[in-house]
């Protein structure tokens, strides 16, 4: 019998005090996911779970009113675990929880929620962070510490089966929930995203707002086998981060949301603390890369909750491909001749 998230836990955490406290988190956030899914696959209880609200969350992005509903459901977890602070995507301000909380958590509730109503699937993010006195005395501060120092982090997907892609720091793992045992049983045990990818996530409707290199990046992999890099490229693009990194965990690839010239998108769509973390803790776990283009997620001193990041992550010859092109797109050395006539700037 694969090992329950339970087991795994247990074994992680011991008796340290910090570990105890980060296992009990993941198996209250595991219950609320079952929740979630619950009402997913019920409809809701009458309301439409698609349905726009008027009000909009911090970002000013509209909420839906599964928003509303895996925040709630997501934030009676928090409050049952050692957590001193909630912070979400769906409030304007961090939630002060328990006073002597050994812990933090930043989460995106509901990830994907314009893929609701087209029953595509969706996700919740969510990052566990240090809490120590500074932060107590500050608590302002918690939620700008870099993503280096997560003590855990993960995503949901709510799709064909609820799956739970987490890391604790000793490699990213699978759980998959199993109604008949009753809980999450592993499924994909120390993931290892492939170094070389042949498949790139993006919306290209965007195209026109790129930076050039970020064109150049993509002009090349349309190019093919017949362009500078010598092979064929797939796109897929599902809207819901968690979909696209669970692609790229099981086969290898790069998602890309890079900053562009849209009001508002200088520096992307994605936040840094509840998503573009998150996912980079595990993505590093698993051997592949995660920047903003250049600079390593991890290392990004947030500058609020709701901070927003560019966001490249995957396989880690690829992401480090992109940054050469940020840098010093002329320096791609495969260009041959007949490419130096492309110019940068569409005519
Ligand atoms: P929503 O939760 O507002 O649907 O946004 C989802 C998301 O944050 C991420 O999951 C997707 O990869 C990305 O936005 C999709 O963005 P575009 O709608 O601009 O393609």
């Amino acid at each position: 019998m694969p090992s329950s998230l339970d087991a795994y836990l247990g074994s992680y955490a011991g008796t340290d005090p910090q570990r105890v406290a980060v296992a009990d988190t993941l198996r209250q956030l595991a219950g609320a996911a079952v929740k979630v899914r619950n009402t997913i696959i019920q409809g809701g209880s009458g309301e439409n779970l698609g349905a726009s609200r008027e009000a909009a969350n911090a970002g000013g992005d509209i909420q839906k009113e599964l928003d509303v509903v895996a925040d709630r459901v997501f934030l009676e977890a928090a409050r049952a675990s050692s957590i001193a602070f909630y912070g979400s995507e769906e409030q304007d301000e961090a939630v002060a929880l328990k006073a002597d909380g050994l812990l933090a958590i930043a989460i995106d509730p509901l990830d994907g929620s314009s893929n609701i109503e087209t029953n595509v699937s969706i996700g919740t993010i969510f990052s566990i962070l240090p809490v120590d006195a500074e932060h107590r005395s500050n608590p302002a501060s918690v939620f700008l510490q870099p993503g280096s120092r997560q003590l855990g982090a993960g995503f949901f997907i709510y799709g064909p089966q609820l799956l739970l892609v987490m890391s604790v720091g000793n490699g990213t793992h699978v759980f998959s929930f199993s109604p008949s045992f009753g809980g999450f049983v592993e499924l994909r045990s120390s993931l290892s995203i492939a170094e070389k990818a042949s498949e790139f996530a993006i919306n290209a409707s965007n195209y026109r707002h790129w930076d050039p290199a970020i064109r150049l990046y993509i002009d090349d992999c349309l190019a093919g086998a017949e362009g500078p890099r010598e092979r064929d490229f797939n796109m897929r693009w599902i809207a819901s981060m968690v979909a696209d990194a669970y692609r790229i965990f099981v086969r290898g690839g790069i998602f890309l949301y890079p900053g562009d010239g849209r009001k508002g998108y200088a520096k992307g769509r994605l936040r840094l603390v509840y998503e573009a973390n998150p996912i980079a803790y595990c993505v590093e776990q698993a051997g592949g890369g995660a920047t903003d283009g250049l600079n390593r997620i991890l290392d990004i001193v947030p500058d609020g909750l709701h901070a927003r990041t560019p966001l490249v992550f995957g396989s880690k010859r690829e992401v480090e491909r992109v940054g050469r092109y940020v840098t010093d797109p002329a320096a791609i050395g495969e260009r041959s001749p007949l490419f130096g006539k492309r110019s940068l700037f569409r005519a």
